[in-house]
Protein backbone atom coordinates (compact mmCIF):
# COMPACT_ATOMS: atom_id res chain seq x y z
CA UNK A 1 0.00 0.00 0.00
CA UNK A 2 1.75 3.18 -1.46
CA UNK A 3 -1.18 5.55 -2.27
CA UNK A 4 -4.27 6.31 0.14
CA UNK A 5 -7.27 8.39 -0.89
CA UNK A 6 -9.22 9.93 2.12
CA UNK A 7 -12.56 10.17 0.92
CA UNK A 8 -13.17 12.79 3.69
CA UNK A 9 -13.06 16.30 4.59
CA UNK A 10 -11.84 18.04 7.83
CA UNK A 11 -10.39 16.78 11.00
CA UNK A 12 -10.34 13.35 10.84
CA UNK A 13 -8.92 13.62 6.85
CA UNK A 14 -5.89 15.14 8.61
CA UNK A 15 -5.89 12.93 11.35
CA UNK A 16 -5.57 9.88 8.64
CA UNK A 17 -2.97 11.27 6.76
CA UNK A 18 -1.29 11.87 9.41
CA UNK A 19 -0.65 7.98 10.60
CA UNK A 20 -0.35 7.19 6.69
CA UNK A 21 2.68 9.53 6.64
CA UNK A 22 4.09 8.18 9.35
CA UNK A 23 3.43 4.98 7.69
CA UNK A 24 5.47 6.19 4.55
CA UNK A 25 1.99 6.23 2.55
CA UNK A 26 1.51 8.77 0.21
CA UNK A 27 -2.05 10.98 0.60
CA UNK A 28 -4.57 11.74 -2.01
CA UNK A 29 -7.25 14.52 -0.77
CA UNK A 30 -10.45 14.93 -2.54
CA UNK A 31 -12.45 18.21 -2.07
CA UNK A 32 -15.40 20.14 -2.86
CA UNK A 33 -15.35 23.60 -4.19
CA UNK A 34 -15.94 25.04 -1.21
CA UNK A 35 -12.48 23.35 0.30
CA UNK A 36 -10.31 24.92 -2.07
CA UNK A 37 -8.44 26.26 0.83
CA UNK A 38 -9.07 23.66 3.43
CA UNK A 39 -6.19 22.05 5.33
CA UNK A 40 -6.56 19.00 4.23
CA UNK A 41 -6.03 19.90 1.28
CA UNK A 42 -2.67 21.54 2.03
CA UNK A 43 -1.24 18.34 3.80
CA UNK A 44 -1.91 16.35 1.07
CA UNK A 45 0.76 14.76 -1.37
CA UNK A 46 -1.81 15.25 -4.17
CA UNK A 47 -5.21 16.75 -4.58
CA UNK A 48 -8.34 16.59 -6.09
CA UNK A 49 -11.38 18.84 -7.01
CA UNK A 50 -14.79 16.62 -7.03
CA UNK A 51 -17.37 19.10 -7.35
CA UNK A 52 -19.61 21.91 -5.98
CA UNK A 53 -19.80 22.62 -2.20
CA UNK A 54 -22.92 20.11 -1.51
CA UNK A 55 -22.02 16.96 -0.95
CA UNK A 56 -24.67 15.15 -2.70
CA UNK A 57 -22.17 16.73 -5.80
CA UNK A 58 -18.78 16.04 -4.23
CA UNK A 59 -17.89 13.82 -1.13
CA UNK A 60 -20.68 11.79 -1.92
CA UNK A 61 -19.69 11.36 -5.78
CA UNK A 62 -18.17 7.61 -5.29
CA UNK A 63 -17.86 7.37 -9.28
CA UNK A 64 -15.85 11.08 -9.08
CA UNK A 65 -13.76 9.60 -6.24
CA UNK A 66 -13.14 6.34 -7.98
CA UNK A 67 -12.07 7.55 -11.02
CA UNK A 68 -9.44 9.86 -9.00
CA UNK A 69 -8.27 6.54 -7.50
CA UNK A 70 -7.35 5.14 -11.00
CA UNK A 71 -5.93 8.49 -12.50
CA UNK A 72 -3.68 8.46 -9.53
CA UNK A 73 -2.64 4.63 -8.94
CA UNK A 74 -4.61 4.73 -5.72
CA UNK A 75 -4.07 1.64 -3.77
CA UNK A 76 -6.95 1.93 -0.93
CA UNK A 77 -9.28 4.00 0.33
CA UNK A 78 -9.78 5.19 3.90
CA UNK A 79 -13.74 6.65 3.93
CA UNK A 80 -13.24 8.43 7.56
CA UNK A 81 -16.62 9.10 8.80
CA UNK A 82 -20.52 10.02 7.74
CA UNK A 83 -20.18 10.46 3.75
CA UNK A 84 -19.46 7.06 2.09
CA UNK A 85 -18.65 5.44 5.47
CA UNK A 86 -20.93 2.85 6.13
CA UNK A 87 -22.15 3.05 2.78
CA UNK A 88 -22.00 -0.62 1.27
CA UNK A 89 -23.34 -0.44 -2.06
CA UNK A 90 -20.09 2.11 -2.20
CA UNK A 91 -17.57 -0.44 -0.48
CA UNK A 92 -18.25 -3.49 -3.45
CA UNK A 93 -17.43 -0.55 -5.99
CA UNK A 94 -14.01 0.06 -4.41
CA UNK A 95 -13.28 -3.71 -3.74
CA UNK A 96 -14.98 -4.39 -7.80
CA UNK A 97 -12.28 -1.90 -8.93
CA UNK A 98 -9.11 -3.69 -7.31
CA UNK A 99 -8.84 -0.84 -4.31
CA UNK A 100 -8.74 -1.80 -0.94
CA UNK A 101 -11.35 -0.02 1.53
CA UNK A 102 -10.21 0.30 4.33
CA UNK A 103 -13.05 -0.48 6.63
CA UNK A 104 -14.86 -4.32 6.57
CA UNK A 105 -16.05 -5.96 3.87
CA UNK A 106 -19.58 -5.02 2.60
CA UNK A 107 -21.19 -7.69 3.97
CA UNK A 108 -20.31 -7.31 7.53
CA UNK A 109 -21.65 -3.95 6.58
CA UNK A 110 -24.73 -4.74 4.61
CA UNK A 111 -25.36 -7.09 7.73
CA UNK A 112 -25.01 -4.11 10.59
CA UNK A 113 -27.17 -1.67 8.14
CA UNK A 114 -29.89 -3.69 8.80
CA UNK A 115 -30.70 -3.59 12.85
CA UNK A 116 -32.82 -6.53 12.65
CA UNK A 117 -30.19 -8.67 11.03
CA UNK A 118 -27.77 -7.18 13.20
CA UNK A 119 -29.93 -8.50 16.58
CA UNK A 120 -30.87 -11.99 15.16
CA UNK A 121 -26.70 -12.50 15.17
CA UNK A 122 -26.40 -10.77 18.24
CA UNK A 123 -29.42 -13.12 19.56
CA UNK A 124 -27.83 -16.20 18.07
CA UNK A 125 -24.84 -15.53 20.10
CA UNK A 126 -26.38 -14.33 23.33
CA UNK A 127 -25.91 -10.89 23.06
CA UNK A 128 -28.26 -9.51 25.13
CA UNK A 129 -31.09 -7.48 23.86
CA UNK A 130 -33.91 -5.32 24.93
CA UNK A 131 -37.04 -6.78 24.97
CA UNK A 132 -38.88 -6.92 21.84
CA UNK A 133 -39.27 -8.55 18.25
CA UNK A 134 -36.78 -9.44 16.27
CA UNK A 135 -38.62 -9.87 12.95
CA UNK A 136 -40.66 -7.09 10.65
CA UNK A 137 -43.68 -6.54 12.26
CA UNK A 138 -46.44 -8.44 10.03
CA UNK A 139 -49.66 -7.17 11.05
CA UNK A 140 -50.77 -4.75 13.49
CA UNK A 141 -52.79 -7.51 15.67
CA UNK A 142 -49.61 -9.38 16.46
CA UNK A 143 -47.75 -6.38 16.99
CA UNK A 144 -50.65 -4.95 19.63
CA UNK A 145 -49.98 -8.51 21.22
CA UNK A 146 -46.39 -7.96 21.53
CA UNK A 147 -46.28 -4.51 22.56
CA UNK A 148 -48.87 -5.12 25.59
CA UNK A 149 -46.38 -8.20 26.66
CA UNK A 150 -43.43 -6.13 26.50
CA UNK A 151 -45.26 -3.61 28.05
CA UNK A 152 -45.79 0.74 27.37
CA UNK A 153 -44.18 2.58 26.66
CA UNK A 154 -42.12 0.98 23.64
CA UNK A 155 -40.59 2.03 21.07
CA UNK A 156 -40.66 1.35 16.96
CA UNK A 157 -37.80 1.27 14.94
CA UNK A 158 -36.72 1.29 11.48
CA UNK A 159 -34.69 -1.70 10.59
CA UNK A 160 -32.87 0.85 8.27
CA UNK A 161 -32.59 3.58 10.45
CA UNK A 162 -30.10 3.82 12.97
CA UNK A 163 -28.15 6.39 15.13
CA UNK A 164 -31.86 7.54 16.05
CA UNK A 165 -33.12 8.04 12.41
CA UNK A 166 -36.66 6.61 12.15
CA UNK A 167 -37.64 6.15 15.68
CA UNK A 168 -40.86 6.21 17.71
CA UNK A 169 -41.89 6.45 21.03
CA UNK A 170 -45.73 4.76 21.68
CA UNK A 171 -47.26 5.45 24.96
CA UNK A 172 -50.38 3.22 25.39
CA UNK A 173 -52.25 0.97 23.09
CA UNK A 174 -54.51 3.49 21.58
CA UNK A 175 -52.36 5.05 19.73
CA UNK A 176 -50.46 2.21 18.58
CA UNK A 177 -51.91 1.48 15.64
CA UNK A 178 -51.60 5.15 14.24
CA UNK A 179 -47.96 5.53 15.14
CA UNK A 180 -47.05 2.14 13.80
CA UNK A 181 -48.41 3.23 9.97
CA UNK A 182 -46.62 6.21 10.38
CA UNK A 183 -43.20 4.81 11.38
CA UNK A 184 -43.43 2.45 8.49
CA UNK A 185 -44.59 5.01 6.06
CA UNK A 186 -41.84 7.50 7.26
CA UNK A 187 -39.46 4.74 6.66
CA UNK A 188 -40.73 3.15 3.46
CA UNK A 189 -40.45 7.06 2.34
CA UNK A 190 -36.92 7.58 3.98
CA UNK A 191 -34.47 4.60 3.82
CA UNK A 192 -37.18 3.00 0.90
CA UNK A 193 -37.57 -0.17 3.56
CA UNK A 194 -40.42 -0.41 5.73
CA UNK A 195 -39.41 -2.78 8.22
CA UNK A 196 -39.83 -1.67 11.61
CA UNK A 197 -39.84 -3.74 14.89
CA UNK A 198 -41.01 -2.84 18.71
CA UNK A 199 -38.52 -2.47 21.68
CA UNK A 200 -38.84 -1.86 25.17
CA UNK A 201 -38.13 1.83 26.10
CA UNK A 202 -35.40 1.67 28.56
CA UNK A 203 -36.17 4.27 30.61
CA UNK A 204 -32.64 7.08 31.41
CA UNK A 205 -29.83 4.80 29.96
CA UNK A 206 -26.48 5.26 29.75
CA UNK A 207 -25.07 4.67 26.24
CA UNK A 208 -21.86 2.83 26.25
CA UNK A 209 -20.04 1.58 23.29
CA UNK A 210 -17.39 -1.00 22.77
CA UNK A 211 -14.39 -0.41 20.43
CA UNK A 212 -12.85 -3.58 18.59
CA UNK A 213 -10.45 -4.40 16.20
CA UNK A 214 -10.36 -7.28 14.05
CA UNK A 215 -8.02 -8.82 11.49
CA UNK A 216 -8.64 -10.62 8.26
CA UNK A 217 -7.78 -13.66 10.04
CA UNK A 218 -10.16 -13.92 12.77
CA UNK A 219 -8.71 -12.13 15.55
CA UNK A 220 -10.61 -9.51 17.15
CA UNK A 221 -10.33 -7.63 20.57
CA UNK A 222 -12.02 -5.13 22.49
CA UNK A 223 -10.65 -1.84 23.01
CA UNK A 224 -12.93 -1.41 26.21
CA UNK A 225 -16.03 1.30 26.55
CA UNK A 226 -16.37 4.82 25.77
CA UNK A 227 -19.30 6.43 28.07
CA UNK A 228 -21.29 8.51 25.46
CA UNK A 229 -24.22 9.79 27.10
CA UNK A 230 -23.76 13.21 27.20
CA UNK A 231 -26.00 14.25 24.12
CA UNK A 232 -28.02 15.89 22.48
CA UNK A 233 -30.56 14.94 20.13
CA UNK A 234 -28.56 12.18 19.37
CA UNK A 235 -25.12 14.29 18.77
CA UNK A 236 -22.67 13.27 21.43
CA UNK A 237 -20.91 16.09 22.91
CA UNK A 238 -18.83 14.58 25.57
CA UNK A 239 -17.37 10.94 25.50
CA UNK A 240 -14.62 9.53 28.08
CA UNK A 241 -12.70 6.11 28.74
CA UNK A 242 -12.93 4.50 30.96
CA UNK A 243 -17.18 4.62 31.93
CA UNK A 244 -17.07 5.10 35.81
CA UNK A 245 -20.07 3.31 36.22
CA UNK A 246 -18.86 -0.15 34.79
CA UNK A 247 -16.92 -2.92 37.04
CA UNK A 248 -14.27 -4.88 35.71
CA UNK A 249 -16.46 -7.77 35.54
CA UNK A 250 -18.67 -5.78 33.50
CA UNK A 251 -16.74 -4.16 31.39
CA UNK A 252 -15.36 -8.09 30.29
CA UNK A 253 -18.70 -9.27 29.79
CA UNK A 254 -19.58 -6.25 27.37
CA UNK A 255 -16.77 -6.39 25.95
CA UNK A 256 -16.75 -10.38 25.17
CA UNK A 257 -20.37 -9.60 23.75
CA UNK A 258 -19.00 -6.95 21.27
CA UNK A 259 -15.98 -9.64 20.20
CA UNK A 260 -18.98 -12.70 19.74
CA UNK A 261 -20.92 -10.35 17.70
CA UNK A 262 -17.73 -8.90 15.45
CA UNK A 263 -16.91 -12.92 14.96
CA UNK A 264 -19.74 -13.51 13.89
CA UNK A 265 -20.32 -11.48 10.86
CA UNK A 266 -16.76 -11.80 10.12
CA UNK A 267 -16.12 -8.62 11.16
CA UNK A 268 -12.80 -6.82 10.43
CA UNK A 269 -11.19 -3.60 10.73
CA UNK A 270 -12.63 -1.08 13.65
CA UNK A 271 -15.75 -1.18 14.60
CA UNK A 272 -18.51 -0.25 17.39
CA UNK A 273 -20.90 -1.72 19.30
CA UNK A 274 -23.09 0.10 20.88
CA UNK A 275 -25.03 -0.86 24.05
CA UNK A 276 -27.88 0.66 26.17
CA UNK A 277 -27.20 0.56 29.79
CA UNK A 278 -30.09 0.49 31.97
CA UNK A 279 -30.76 1.78 35.90
CA UNK A 280 -29.76 -1.61 37.05
CA UNK A 281 -26.86 -1.91 35.08
CA UNK A 282 -28.19 -4.57 32.51
CA UNK A 283 -26.85 -3.69 28.74
CA UNK A 284 -28.59 -4.29 25.81
CA UNK A 285 -27.33 -4.31 22.32
CA UNK A 286 -28.22 -1.53 20.22
CA UNK A 287 -26.36 -1.33 16.82
CA UNK A 288 -22.89 -1.75 15.78
CA UNK A 289 -21.59 1.37 13.56
CA UNK A 290 -18.86 0.06 10.92
CA UNK A 291 -16.40 2.60 10.78
CA UNK A 292 -13.78 4.88 12.72
CA UNK A 293 -15.91 6.67 14.96
CA UNK A 294 -15.47 10.38 15.93
CA UNK A 295 -14.52 9.83 19.65
CA UNK A 296 -11.63 7.13 18.99
CA UNK A 297 -8.92 9.59 20.44
CA UNK A 298 -9.97 8.38 24.12
CA UNK A 299 -9.95 5.01 23.07
CA UNK A 300 -6.07 6.25 21.95
CA UNK A 301 -5.17 7.56 24.92
CA UNK A 302 -6.33 5.28 27.24
CA UNK A 303 -4.94 2.24 25.01
CA UNK A 304 -1.98 3.78 23.63
CA UNK A 305 -3.02 2.84 20.43
CA UNK A 306 -3.23 4.25 17.05
CA UNK A 307 -6.55 3.13 15.66
CA UNK A 308 -6.19 4.42 12.14
CA UNK A 309 -2.99 2.65 11.50
CA UNK A 310 -4.39 -0.07 13.14
CA UNK A 311 -6.96 0.02 10.29
CA UNK A 312 -4.18 0.16 7.72
CA UNK A 313 -2.40 -2.45 9.05
CA UNK A 314 -5.48 -4.61 9.23
CA UNK A 315 -6.22 -3.69 5.44
CA UNK A 316 -2.85 -4.70 4.35
CA UNK A 317 -4.06 -7.89 5.49
CA UNK A 318 -1.74 -8.12 9.09
CA UNK A 319 -2.30 -9.95 11.63
CA UNK A 320 -3.14 -7.98 14.98
CA UNK A 321 0.54 -7.71 16.58
CA UNK A 322 -1.47 -7.61 20.44
CA UNK A 323 -3.70 -10.23 22.12
CA UNK A 324 -6.53 -9.21 24.61
CA UNK A 325 -4.13 -9.74 27.63
CA UNK A 326 -1.62 -7.44 26.29
CA UNK A 327 -4.42 -4.66 26.76
CA UNK A 328 -4.82 -2.45 29.70
CA UNK A 329 -6.52 0.68 30.00
CA UNK A 330 -4.16 3.50 31.00
CA UNK A 331 -5.81 6.73 32.99
CA UNK A 332 -8.73 8.36 31.89
CA UNK A 333 -9.16 10.46 28.85
CA UNK A 334 -12.40 12.69 27.84
CA UNK A 335 -13.50 14.61 24.29
CA UNK A 336 -15.56 17.69 24.31
CA UNK A 337 -16.64 18.25 20.52
CA UNK A 338 -16.00 21.82 19.64
CA UNK A 339 -18.93 22.92 17.40
CA UNK A 340 -19.68 26.09 15.40
CA UNK A 341 -22.93 25.92 17.59
CA UNK A 342 -24.47 28.14 20.07
CA UNK A 343 -25.51 26.77 23.44
CA UNK A 344 -27.45 29.73 24.16
CA UNK A 345 -29.47 29.43 21.24
CA UNK A 346 -31.38 25.86 21.10
CA UNK A 347 -27.00 24.87 19.55
CA UNK A 348 -28.32 26.63 16.37
CA UNK A 349 -25.14 26.46 14.07
CA UNK A 350 -23.48 29.39 14.38
CA UNK A 351 -21.68 30.48 10.43
CA UNK A 352 -19.04 32.53 9.93
CA UNK A 353 -15.04 33.43 10.28
CA UNK A 354 -12.75 32.56 13.04
CA UNK A 355 -11.43 35.90 13.82
CA UNK A 356 -9.35 34.46 16.73
CA UNK A 357 -7.98 30.74 16.63
CA UNK A 358 -5.10 29.63 19.00
CA UNK A 359 -4.98 26.01 20.50
CA UNK A 360 -4.38 25.15 23.96
CA UNK A 361 -1.74 23.22 24.88
CA UNK A 362 0.44 21.50 27.60
CA UNK A 363 0.49 17.92 29.29
CA UNK A 364 -2.23 15.55 28.12
CA UNK A 365 -4.33 17.46 25.33
CA UNK A 366 -4.81 16.50 22.07
CA UNK A 367 -6.52 18.92 19.89
CA UNK A 368 -7.96 17.24 16.80
CA UNK A 369 -9.28 19.70 14.35
CA UNK A 370 -8.99 21.17 10.55
CA UNK A 371 -9.32 24.86 10.42
CA UNK A 372 -6.89 27.93 10.92
CA UNK A 373 -7.51 31.37 12.26
CA UNK A 374 -8.98 33.63 9.58
CA UNK A 375 -11.03 30.60 7.87
CA UNK A 376 -14.68 30.87 6.77
CA UNK A 377 -16.75 28.09 8.21
CA UNK A 378 -18.62 26.53 5.34
CA UNK A 379 -22.02 25.98 5.83
CA UNK A 380 -22.47 22.80 3.99
CA UNK A 381 -21.11 20.67 6.27
CA UNK A 382 -20.89 19.43 9.71
CA UNK A 383 -20.49 22.52 12.75
CA UNK A 384 -17.78 20.47 14.71
CA UNK A 385 -14.82 22.94 14.21
CA UNK A 386 -12.14 20.60 16.63
CA UNK A 387 -11.85 17.75 19.01
CA UNK A 388 -10.07 18.52 22.31
CA UNK A 389 -9.05 15.93 24.15
CA UNK A 390 -7.35 15.18 27.30
CA UNK A 391 -5.32 12.47 29.25
CA UNK A 392 -4.70 12.03 33.04
CA UNK A 393 -3.53 9.37 35.14
CA UNK A 394 -7.76 9.17 36.86
CA UNK A 395 -11.07 10.71 35.73
CA UNK A 396 -10.47 13.75 37.80
CA UNK A 397 -7.26 14.42 36.47
CA UNK A 398 -8.56 14.17 32.97
CA UNK A 399 -11.54 16.58 33.86
CA UNK A 400 -9.15 19.27 35.42
CA UNK A 401 -6.83 18.74 32.29
CA UNK A 402 -9.77 19.05 29.94
CA UNK A 403 -11.32 22.30 31.37
CA UNK A 404 -7.69 23.95 31.77
CA UNK A 405 -7.67 23.22 28.14
CA UNK A 406 -10.91 25.03 27.07
CA UNK A 407 -9.68 27.61 29.58
CA UNK A 408 -6.72 28.21 27.18
CA UNK A 409 -8.89 27.66 23.80
CA UNK A 410 -9.31 31.09 22.25
CA UNK A 411 -11.79 31.08 19.19
CA UNK A 412 -13.65 34.26 18.69
CA UNK A 413 -15.72 35.30 15.61
CA UNK A 414 -18.11 32.21 16.32
CA UNK A 415 -20.40 30.81 18.89
CA UNK A 416 -18.96 27.21 19.92
CA UNK A 417 -20.24 24.82 22.76
CA UNK A 418 -16.87 25.00 24.94
CA UNK A 419 -18.70 27.25 27.44
CA UNK A 420 -20.80 24.85 27.27
CA UNK A 421 -18.27 21.84 28.05
CA UNK A 422 -16.88 23.72 30.91
CA UNK A 423 -20.38 23.74 32.41
CA UNK A 424 -20.60 20.02 32.22
CA UNK A 425 -17.41 19.27 33.88
CA UNK A 426 -18.16 21.54 36.53
CA UNK A 427 -21.78 19.60 37.46
CA UNK A 428 -22.30 17.82 40.13
CA UNK A 429 -23.75 15.17 38.76
CA UNK A 430 -21.27 14.74 36.15
CA UNK A 431 -18.58 14.72 38.47
CA UNK A 432 -20.16 12.06 40.92
CA UNK A 433 -21.01 10.14 37.52
CA UNK A 434 -24.43 9.69 38.40
CA UNK A 435 -25.86 10.95 34.72
CA UNK A 436 -27.53 9.02 32.04
CA UNK A 437 -28.94 10.23 28.14
CA UNK A 438 -30.94 12.73 29.98
CA UNK A 439 -28.27 14.77 31.34
CA UNK A 440 -28.47 18.00 28.98
CA UNK A 441 -32.54 18.49 28.70
CA UNK A 442 -32.54 17.71 32.40
CA UNK A 443 -29.97 20.50 33.15
CA UNK A 444 -28.95 22.80 30.49
CA UNK A 445 -30.47 26.11 30.13
CA UNK A 446 -31.38 26.73 26.12
CA UNK A 447 -32.35 30.11 26.52
CA UNK A 448 -32.09 33.36 28.85
CA UNK A 449 -35.47 31.93 30.87
CA UNK A 450 -34.53 29.70 33.64
CA UNK A 451 -36.29 26.27 33.17
CA UNK A 452 -37.30 23.99 35.49
CA UNK A 453 -36.46 20.52 35.01
CA UNK A 454 -39.87 19.66 34.31
CA UNK A 455 -40.25 22.28 31.51
CA UNK A 456 -36.82 20.60 30.40
CA UNK A 457 -37.75 17.42 30.29
CA UNK A 458 -41.17 18.00 28.45
CA UNK A 459 -38.89 20.00 25.28
CA UNK A 460 -36.69 17.04 24.94
CA UNK A 461 -39.39 14.61 24.50
CA UNK A 462 -41.14 16.94 22.11
CA UNK A 463 -37.33 17.94 20.46
CA UNK A 464 -37.12 14.06 20.67
CA UNK A 465 -39.98 13.42 18.58
CA UNK A 466 -39.45 16.27 15.99
CA UNK A 467 -35.22 14.70 15.91
CA UNK A 468 -37.52 11.36 14.76
CA UNK A 469 -39.55 12.87 12.75
CA UNK A 470 -37.00 15.08 10.89
CA UNK A 471 -34.91 11.95 10.54
CA UNK A 472 -37.47 9.94 8.97
CA UNK A 473 -38.02 12.71 6.44
CA UNK A 474 -41.34 13.58 7.61
CA UNK A 475 -41.67 17.37 7.83
CA UNK A 476 -46.10 17.30 7.44
CA UNK A 477 -46.45 15.12 10.57
CA UNK A 478 -48.01 16.60 13.45
CA UNK A 479 -45.65 16.40 16.19
CA UNK A 480 -47.66 17.76 18.93
CA UNK A 481 -49.97 14.83 18.40
CA UNK A 482 -49.60 12.90 21.80
CA UNK A 483 -47.23 15.65 23.07
CA UNK A 484 -49.09 15.00 26.21
CA UNK A 485 -48.86 11.01 26.46
CA UNK A 486 -44.93 11.34 25.76
CA UNK A 487 -44.64 14.19 28.53
CA UNK A 488 -46.42 11.91 30.49
CA UNK A 489 -44.16 9.44 30.06
CA UNK A 490 -41.10 11.46 30.46
CA UNK A 491 -42.04 12.25 33.66
CA UNK A 492 -42.39 8.28 34.68
CA UNK A 493 -38.98 8.41 33.18
CA UNK A 494 -37.28 11.39 35.22
CA UNK A 495 -38.76 9.26 38.43
CA UNK A 496 -37.68 6.42 37.69
CA UNK A 497 -34.27 7.10 36.54
CA UNK A 498 -31.41 6.70 39.31
CA UNK A 499 -29.70 9.79 40.80
C1 LIG B 1 -33.47 3.17 22.76
C2 LIG B 1 -33.75 3.96 23.89
C3 LIG B 1 -34.52 3.40 24.88
N1 LIG B 1 -35.01 2.16 24.73
N2 LIG B 1 -33.96 1.92 22.67
C4 LIG B 1 -31.14 6.50 20.29
C5 LIG B 1 -30.07 6.28 19.28
C6 LIG B 1 -30.24 4.90 18.75
N3 LIG B 1 -28.98 4.27 18.57
C7 LIG B 1 -31.08 4.22 19.80
N4 LIG B 1 -31.49 5.22 20.72
C8 LIG B 1 -32.23 4.87 21.81
N5 LIG B 1 -32.72 3.61 21.76
C9 LIG B 1 -34.71 1.46 23.63
N6 LIG B 1 -35.22 0.22 23.51
C10 LIG B 1 -33.23 5.24 23.96
C11 LIG B 1 -32.48 5.70 22.91
C12 LIG B 1 -32.02 7.04 23.08
C13 LIG B 1 -30.66 7.32 23.25
C14 LIG B 1 -29.71 6.34 23.20
C15 LIG B 1 -28.40 6.62 23.37
C16 LIG B 1 -28.02 7.93 23.60
C17 LIG B 1 -28.93 8.94 23.63
C18 LIG B 1 -30.26 8.66 23.47
C19 LIG B 1 -31.19 9.69 23.51
C20 LIG B 1 -32.50 9.39 23.34
C21 LIG B 1 -32.92 8.09 23.11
Amino acid sequence: MKKILIANRGEITLRIMRSAREMGIKTVAVYSEADRNALHVRYADEAVCIGPPPSSQSYLRGDRILEVCKQLKVDAIHPGYGFLSENAVFARQVRDAGIIFIGPSPEAMELMGSKLAAKETAKKHHVPLVPGTEQPIAGISEAKKIAAKIGYPVLIKASAGGGGKGMRTVENEKEFEEQLNRAISEAQAAFGDGSVFIEKYVTAPRHIEIQILGDQHGNVVYLFERECSIQRRHQKLIEEAPSSILTEEMRQRMGNSAVALAKACGYYNAGTVEFLVDDQLNYYFLEMNTRLQVEHPVTEFITGLDLVKEQIKIARGEKLSFTQEDLKIHGHAMELRVCAEDPMNNFLPDIGKLKTYRRPQGPGVRVDDGFEEGMDIPIYYDPMLAKLIAHGKDRSEAIERLKRAIDEYEITGVQTTLTFGKWVLEHPDFLSGHFDTGFIPKYFKTDSIQLQPEDAGEKEIVALLGAALAGAGDVTGEPLTGKKALAKSHTKWRKNRLL
